[in-house]
């Protein structure tokens, strides 16, 4: 039977793991509650959020499982997993499972989580939060976003719908839409690759996406398209001030 009661509390932060969640969310029309995580002043590393997410990140998400207690999910793509799971009965963003596509969609999925999320994390870090500049770094971490870019852009120019997998946007698009829209703030222009430009903005065109990307606060990824290289880094450097202190704490524990 159609599971279709939910409690579910999203535990976010403006950022492109984050919006994954809210995009789909407000893809499946759920309704859900929203806690707004303050990086800056690492709320994510308090103990109540850590009972939720032991890995001290965000996104994270709790709800009331099917056995009527309350469940926690961390990880963004463990988390989008469940989302659909439980509650695409009709398969808006997901395949059955089992088909050929739900396979594809995994692939996908993995692929974002093992490879895009954590290359160009290093990009931006190495381009933006660094203390100093480390050309091998950059370098090294930007031509392998890069390439990523590159394997999605020869997925997109062979997909008649304009979503990585089959005839629909699923979780694969939304997890890596976040990435790939703020590719400019990892020193990427984006039009060098007009598949992934235009699968930008064939997203955002979906009412559902344009209001889970402003969860919790404005989405402005896309607004750095038309900034230059200095005005990003001048941008930067409130960011690099506090990653700077949170790393810092970390190595000390
Ligand atoms: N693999 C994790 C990555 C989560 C992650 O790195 N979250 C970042 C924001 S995008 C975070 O919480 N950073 C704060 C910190 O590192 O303390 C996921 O996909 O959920």
């Amino acid at each position: 039977m159609a599971e279709t009661k939910s409690d579910i509390h999203l535990y976010t932060a403006q950022t492109p793991n984050g919006i994954k969640i809210s995009m789909l969310l407000e893809e499946l029309g759920l309704p859900y509650k929203v806690t707004a995580i303050d990086l800056q002043k690492n709320t994510q590393k308090e103990p109540w959020f850590l009972e939720i997410n032991p890995n001290g990140r965000i996104p994270a998400l709790t709800d009331t499982f099917t056995d009527g207690s309350t469940i926690r999910l961390f990880e963004s793509g463990s988390i989008m997993q469940y989302l659909v799971d439980r509650y695409d009965t009709e398969h808006k963003v997901s395949y059955p499972r089992g088909s050929r596509e739900y396979w594809e969609v995994n692939n996908w999925l993995f692929w974002q989580m093992g490879g895009l999320g954590p290359m160009q994390g290093q990009a931006n870090h190495f381009t933006r939060y660094a203390p100093e500049k480390i050309q091998y770094g950059i370098n090294r971490y930007q031509n392998e976003t890069r390439r990523l870019y590159r394997v999605m852009e020869t997925q997109l120019s062979k997909s008649k719908s304009g979503y990585l997998v089959g005839d629909r946007l699923t979780i694969a698009d939304l997890a890596c839409w976040g990435w790939v829209a703020s590719a400019y703030w990892a020193g990427i222009p984006l039009h060098e690759f007009p598949h992934l430009n235009a699968w930008v903005d064939r997203i955002v065109a979906r009412p559902a996406c344009e209001k889970g990307r402003h969860v919790p606060k404005p989405h402005t990824a896309l607004e750095n398209r038309n900034k230059t290289q200095e005005e990003l880094d001048k941008a930067a450097a409130e960011t690099r001030a506090w990653v700077q202190q949170s790393m810092a704490e970390d190595a000390k524990k």
